[in-house]
C-alpha cells in the first residue's frame, strides 16, 4: 500500500496579534506589544504551503479559530451584546481579552498527536487533540481543535479521535510538538519518540511525561516500539518551550541538539533499541549553541522525504527551515557541513515565516504531520487538501479581510471583533463547513 506524509499547516487567523501571552517563549515575550501583520502572517504561512506542494509534498490546512473568543468570555461572566462584552472586558480585564483574541491555532504541531495505521493495533489512524493545559489562551483551542479534526477526518473505519486528555496541567500535552516518529518508509511500521519535560530553575514544563503514555495508550501502539524520554532542563532554560525547538525526527533521520535530552547517552540507547536503522545527526554545543538553536530555530524545521518512485522510503531528505536560521552564521555554516556529510539530508530550502517566528513559531510548529494511505487519504474531505489553485482562493480571502497592522490596542475594538467574524463567515463558506463555529451557532 502507498502511504504519503501530509503536512496540514494552520492557517493564520486575522487577529494575529503580539500579546507576550507564553511564559518561557522568548520570542512571544520579546515581540509584546509589537505591532503585527496578520495579513502578512497569512500569506507568508500559505507561500510556505505552495512551496511545499512544489517540491511535490502533500499538503492540507487546518482552519483557523473564531478570534475573539465570545463563548469563553461569556463563561467568565461577560454579558450583554457581542459588541458590549468586548467593551466590557476591555475595560476591566484587558489581559484576559488578549487570551481570548490570540490566532494561536496557527501552530498546529500544538493540535494534536497522530499515529497512522502501521503503528496501531487496530490499523485506524488516531488522533488525539491537544490539551494545551499550560496556556490560558491555548488551552481556549482544544474543542474547536477536537471539531475541525473530526470534521476533515470524518470517517469511522479510518480515523479514531480520542478527545482532549482530562486532567488539566497534571495531564498537560502540547501534541505533536514534543512527539516524533521514526520509520524506514512513511509506510513501514514506525517507532514513537515522545519526549516530556520537568521544570526547569526558570521555566515551567508543558508537556508531562503522564500525559505523552496516555497518548501511546490511546494510540494502541507497540510498547517495544513506544520510547519516552526527558527533555534536558538546560534546553527548557534555554527557551525551548517545545522539544521542536531543539530537534526533529523523520523517516530514519533523528536531526538534533546534542543538549535535547537530559540524559543523552540512554536517550540515544532507547531510541536505537526502538528504531535501529536511525540515523541521528547532532549538533555540537561547540558550534551550535542552545541559544543559537532557540534564536534561529534551525531544528523547528520541516524535515521531508522528498518524492521518489515508490512511497516515499529512500528519498533524499529536505530541511524547511526559517530564513532566521541562514542569518545565523554559526548556523548556517553547521547546516552547509550537515548537507556536504554523508547522511539523507541533502538539501536546505529557507523560508520566510517572519511574523509567526516572532512568536515563537517556525516551520515546524506551524504543521501536523498525517501519514496516510492512499484510501485514507480518499476518505478525509479535500476541501482541506490543497493544490495551487486551492491556495490562490485562501490567498484572495486573506487580501479581502486582513488588516496589515494591528497592535494591542486594536483588540479592544468591536469593529475588529466583527471583521474578523466577517472573514470567518467567509471561510465556511468557501469550504462548505457550515456553522461550524461558535459564534455562528
Ligand atoms: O505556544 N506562541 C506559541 C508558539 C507555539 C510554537 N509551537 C511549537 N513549538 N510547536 C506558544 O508559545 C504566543 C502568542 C502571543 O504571545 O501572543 C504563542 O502562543
Amino acid at each position: 500500500m502507498t502511504y504519503r506524509e501530509y503536512n496540514f499547516d494552520g492557517l493564520i487567523g486575522p487577529t494575529h496579534n503580539y500579546a507576550g501571552l507564553s511564559f518561557g517563549n522568548l520570542a512571544s515575550a520579546s515581540n509584546k506589544g509589537a505591532a503585527s501583520n496578520p495579513r502578512e502572517a497569512a500569506l507568508q504561512g500559505l507561500a510556505k504551503m505552495r512551496g511545499n506542494l512544489e517540491l511535490g509534498l502533500g499538503q492540507g490546512f487546518l482552519p483557523p479559530q473564531d478570534r475573539p473568543s465570545l463563548k469563553t468570555l461569556r463563561a467568565l461572566g461577560f454579558s450583554g451584546t457581542d459588541r458590549e462584552i468586548i467593551e466590557k472586558a476591555a475595560k476591566t480585564e484587558p489581559r484576559l481579552l488578549a487570551n481570548c483574541c490570540a490566532a494561536s491555532s496557527m501552530w498546529t504541531a500544538n493540535a494534536a498527536t497522530v499515529a497512522p495505521s502501521p503503528d496501531t493495533a487496530d490499523g485506524a489512524v488516531h488522533f488525539t487533540t491537544a490539551n494545551l493545559a499550560a496556556n490560558f489562551h491555548r488551552a481556549i483551542e482544544a474543542e474547536t481543535t477536537a471539531r475541525a479534526l473530526a470534521h476533515i477526518f470524518d470517517h469511522e473505519a479510518h480515523f479514531v479521535h480520542h478527545p482532549p486528555l482530562p486532567g488539566g496541567v497534571h495531564f498537560g500535552d502540547e501534541g505533536a510538538a514534543n512527539h516524533g516518529r521514526l520509520a524506514e518508509s512513511h509506510g513501514a511500521p514506525g517507532a514513537h519518540l515522545f519526549v516530556y519535560g520537568e521544570d526547569g530553575a526558570r521555566f515551567p514544563a508543558r508537556q508531562k511525561r503522564l500525559a505523552s503514555e496516555a497518548v501511546a495508550r490511546n494510540h494502541r501502539l507497540d510498547p517495544a516500539r513506544t520510547v519516552f524520554v526527558k527533555q534536558s532542563r538546560a534546553a527548557l532554560d534555554a527557551g525551548a518551550f517545545h522539544n521542536d525547538v531543539v530537534g526533529v525526527a523523520n523517516g530514519t533521520v533523528l536531526f538534533l541538539h546534542e543538549q535535547s535530552f537530559e540524559d543523552r547517552e540512554a536517550a540515544c540507547a532507547a531510541i536505537r533499541a526502538a528504531a535501529p536503522f536511525v540515523e541521528i545527526v547532532e549538533a555540537p554545543a561547540s558550534k551550535v549553541t542552545l541559544e543559537d538553536a532557540v534564536k534561529s530555530y534551525l531544528f523547528n524545521s520541516q524535515l521531508v522525504t522528498l518524492p521518489d518512485a515508490d512511497d516515499g522510503a529512500g528519498g533524499e531528505m529536505a530541511l524547511i527551515l526559517p530564513t532566521e536560521s541562514e542569518e545565523n552564521p554559526r548556523v548556517k555554516a553547521f547546516l552547509e557541513e550537515t548537507v556536504a556529510r554523508n547522511n539523507p539530508i541533502n538539501r536546505l530550502v529557507f523560508r520566510n515565516v517572519r511574523e509567526s517566528m516572532r512568536n515563537g513559531g517556525g516551520p515546524a510548529c506551524l504543521r501536523l504531520r498525517v501519514v496516510l494511505s492512499a484510501a485514507e487519504a480518499g476518505a478525509a474531505n479535500p476541501r482541506f487538501i490543497l493544490d495551487g489553485a486551492k491556495i490562490s482562493a485562501l490567498e484572495d480571502w486573506v487580501r479581502a479581510h486582513y488588516r496589515d497592522r494591528v497592535t494591542p490596542d486594536d483588540l479592544s475594538d468591536p469593529d475588529f471583533m466583527e471583521e474578523s467574524f466577517a472573514a470567518m463567515q467567509a471561510l465556511t463558506d468557501l469550504l462548505g463547513m457550515g456553522a461550524f463555529y461558535d459564534f455562528q451557532r
